[in-house]
Parts: C-alpha cells; sequence; structure tokens
C-alpha cells in the first residue's frame, strides 16, 4: 500500500467544545501525518458546494445549516491507506453505531454533529483536497 491522502474535517461542534487537540492526538497517534491545515467558518456557498453530492437529501439543508455554524477545522492527512485508516479512526456516520473508541462514539452530539468529516475514497478526497487547499498549502513530509 502506498502512501496516500485524505481530507478531514473537524466540525462545528468538536472545535465548539475545544476537542481540536483530542481529535489531532487521534490521528498522530494513528500515524496519520497533518500535512496541511487552516481554520475558516464557511460560508453557505461554500458548504453547498464541498455537499454538492447531497443536495437532493431531506437533510441536506440541515447539514448546511451545521457545518455554517461555527468556525471548522480543515487538515489534509497523509499516510498508509489513509482513507481507510481515517475513516476506521472515525467510526459509523451514526454515533449510535459507532464502535467504542471512535471519534464519533466519544464526541459527536448526534447523526449530523457528528463531530469530523473524512473522504470515503481516494477520489473524494483528491476533490475535497483541491475544494479547500492549494498544492502549495500542503507540505509533504520529508522526515
Ligand atoms: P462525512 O461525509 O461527514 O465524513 O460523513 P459520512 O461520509 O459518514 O456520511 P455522509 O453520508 O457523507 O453524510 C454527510 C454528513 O451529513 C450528515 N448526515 N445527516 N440527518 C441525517 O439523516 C444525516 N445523514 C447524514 C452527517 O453530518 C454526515 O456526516
Ligand atoms: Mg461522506
Amino acid at each position: 500500500m502506498t502512501i496516500e491522502r485524505t481530507f478531514s474535517i473537524v466540525k462545528p461542534n468538536a472545535v465548539a467544545k475545544n476537542l481540536i487537540g483530542a481529535i489531532y492526538s487521534r490521528f498522530e497517534a494513528a500515524g496519520l501525518k497533518i500535512v496541511a491545515a487552516k481554520m475558516l467558518h464557511l460560508t453557505r456557498e461554500q458548504a453547498e458546494g464541498f455537499y454538492a453530492e447531497h443536495a437532493e437529501r431531506p437533510f441536506f439543508g440541515g447539514l448546511v445549516d451545521f457545518m455554517t455554524s461555527g468556525p471548522i477545522i480543515l487538515q489534509v492527512l497523509e499516510g498508509k491507506d489513509a482513507v481507510r485508516r481515517h475513516r476506521e479512526i472515525m467510526g459509523a456516520t451514526n454515533p449510535e453505531n459507532a464502535l467504542a473508541g471512535t471519534l464519533r462514539a466519544d464526541y459527536a452530539d448526534s447523526l449530523t454533529e457528528n463531530a469530523v468529516h473524512g473522504s470515503d475514497s481516494a477520489e473524494s478526497a483528491a476533490r475535497e483536497i483541491a475544494y479547500f487547499f492549494s498544492e502549495g498549502e500542503i507540505c509533504p513530509r520529508t522526515r
């Protein structure tokens, strides 16, 4: 398995609860390296564009309300099998189904306010990274 990148968000509920460091610690403990990061308060236009694949879903408006409700932290994570490993660390979308010890089991407040986002495939990761980061904002590790 080659080194891969994935896209990750610490969502507004987790930032509001001062959990940025706790979540970053989980990434680092799992061997995922943070190679880009920024804080943003999304506009509705940015959130709607990011979640365009869900535009027809009944939860779309509530999801955009939530994702624009406060600042978020965006990061690019790099490591072996990064997309799948990051999804494992996050746990199931619905925290009621998330395994013990996962980020969503520990930090989600509800199905919508589920603390973190992670790309669901290498293709999604490439698209999502490019949505928020220019290549010059990504700093590959040399050591
Ligand atoms: P994410 O994209 O945030 O990593 O989450 P995911 O792949 O596990 O879930 P996805 O199906 O892509 O849904 C995106 C986000 O929409 C919210 N959601 N709400 N109320 C609902 O029925 C519902 N379903 C999904 C969650 O915030 C989910 O993470
Ligand atoms: Mg998703």
